[in-house]
């Protein structure tokens, strides 16, 4: 266990405060030690302050002149955009002042990549017949606005280089607003009965209870373990419960549970619509030196596929590295790039049992992609960002409305388009890994259907026979209920109740540990921070 520093001294202000809560905070702490380490691998540190710089200032901005756009006949005709790019990795910006379809005839734009400056922009266009401009530009100082992924604006003035600003020298104002990013909703629609089952509210409870229950397992209590066996929502057979997250993840069979529900559900919904999985994880944005359109293109998210830009919490770096690392490019190329390539070598695969297999995934390139993917969470009622989105048991109406597809939580992460296209991804895995079982040591893994799913025999490399769906029939609700309606529907005032017990008491550990940002589902499981003591 590595020892951390700050976690030791907010644990004596604690005990020297609280003695009735110092029970409660050890236990809290033991919990903490053994879950991790964290499957995910280390980050690079990347300069924070540029690199969220970066992020706010890629994109697509609709340019509006102001005044003085007569005397520069050499800028193009027609409704410019402002196109900005960071390189993986880059310290400086290129981008691109021009007319839709891009086809040459603007300025290839550039400008130094200053955080310290922020929030003052200087950058040089040149276009094609060598004649430049200088622009200096202001963005938006509402930050919080910024940082949430809302309504940018940068305000600025061009002249041409050479001449002084202030004097008689032409000039021409502007204000450019960036454009909002295009969900993958409106790319990838649903047919309307997938959409009604995907935002029922029982599916959406039972999902986000399914991974609550195996998530949390091993950090609660006895009693409230008890009271989760009661309403037969415990994760896995009764008193053989398989946690996801804690000590035995690999060994305990949680993976396969991860993989079955998953396959089960992607058939639910591919019996309604065609539901294609990624051949290979989508490629990040191309570096608008490659080619101006193809990078306009990726920013309208032409296929529904683009990564939605990050963003921040306030008083929280840790995460917001964290978020920054996992959508850009350097993420994509040290940390999916590997993971893809791994998770198809036979020879790696044939040593991993199927449960290691899917607890290993679940942990790691899963969590990441919904985070990937993942679109600045909205407030359904009054559309306005919020960097934590909803709390784990907060089942106001709002939430229950269609449009919350939020991929980083698990009561709205399947009704994102994207979320069967990588989900689809980690399915086609197990295939893989049971040629690559074949390829070793023939015969040793044995095709067997359970509840109509294409599955595997117990065996040498499969341990559990009946992977973990939720309550069965049999299992009894809340208030005397049965768990399941003659549809085989799940009680969704049980859920509630089984929800509440998971996360009662929750809050109150993280109060006494000091921690109080919260982070969103997949995203709460990361390691301490890049900057581990
Ligand atoms: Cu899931």
């Amino acid at each position: 266990m590595k020892f951390s520093r700050r976690g030791f001294v907010t644990g004596l202000a604690v005990a020297a405060a609280l003695p009735a809560g110092i029970y409660a905070h050890r236990r809290w702490e033991a919990a903490e030690a053994a879950e991790l380490s964290s499957d995910e691998p280390d980050t690079p540190v990347p300069v924070l302050q540029n690199a969220l710089l970066a992020n706010r200032l890629v994109g697509a901005w609709d340019v509006r002149f102001l005044a003085g756009r007569q005397d520069f006949p050499e800028i193009p005709a027609g409704e410019l955009q402002l196109l900005l790019d960071v390189g993986p990795g880059g310290r400086a910006l290129r981008g691109y002042l021009g007319a839709p379809p891009f086809a040459g005839e603007g300025f290839q734009v550039f400008g130094q990549l200053a955080g310290d400056k922020a929030p003052n922009l200087c950058l040089k266009m040149v276009d094609g017949a060598g004649r430049s401009l200088e622009c200096s530009a202001i963005f938006d100082e509402v930050w919080d606005v910024w940082n949430a992924g809302g309504n940018a604006t940068l305000s600025g003035r061009l002249r041409r280089s050479g001449t002084q600003a202030g004097l008689s020298a032409p000039e021409v104002t502007f204000v450019a607003i960036r454009r909002p990013f295009v969900p993958a909703c409106e790319r990838l629609p649903y047919v309307p009965e997938l959409a009604a089952w995907l935002t029922s509210p029982g599916h959406r409870l039972f999902h986000q209870l399914w991974h609550a229950s195996r998530d949390r397992w091993h950090r609660l209590d006895d009693d409230r373990r008890q009271a989760l066996r009661a309403l037969g929502w415990q994760a896995g057979p009764l008193g053989k419960e398989r946690d996801a997250r804690g000590r035995q993840r690999h060994r305990n069979g949680s993976g396969e549970d991860f993989l079955f529900m998953h396959r089960h559900m992607l058939m639910r919904a591919r019996s309604m619509q065609d539901l294609p999985s990624w051949p290979s994880l989508p490629p990040p944005r191309p570096f608008i030196g490659h080619g101006v359109q193809a990078f306009a293109d990726y920013l309208a998210n032409r296929d529904g596929f683009s990564v939605p830009p990050a963003w921040e919490s306030q008083g929280d770096d840790e995460f917001n590295q964290w978020l920054y690392y996992i959508k850009s490019g350097e993420g994509y190329y040290g940390d999916f790039q590997a993971w893809e390539a791994r998770y198809r070598d036979p020879e790696y695969l044939a040593t991993l049992c199927l449960g290691e297999l899917g607890s290993r995934i679940e942990l790691g390139i899963h969590d990441w992609l919904h985070m990937r993917w993942a679109s600045v969470p909205l407030d359904p009622g009054s559309g306005l960002p919020i960097a934590y989105g909803r709390g784990s048991a907060d089942f106001s109406e709002r939430w229950f409305r269609p449009g919350n597809d939020y991929l980083g939580d698990p009561f709205s992460s399947h009704v994102s388009p994207v979320f069967w296209s990588f989900h689809g991804w980690i399915d086609d895995r197990i295939e893989d890994w049971f040629l690559a079982h074949e390829q070793a040591h023939p015969g040793q893994v044995v095709r067997k259907e359970v509840d109509g799913v294409p599955w595997f025999a117990p065996g040498h490399w499969v341990r559990v026979a009946e992977p973990w769906l939720g309550p069965t029939q049999a299992g009894c609700g809340a208030w005397g209920r049965g768990n399941r309606d003659d549809d085989g529907e799940l009680d969704i005032e049980t859920m509630k109740l089984a929800l509440g017990i998971v996360f009662t008491g929750e809050d109150e550990s993280e109060r006494l540990q000091g921690r109080v940002p919260r982070r969103p589902w997949y995203g709460r499981h990361l390691a301490r921070g890049a900057s581990r003591a």
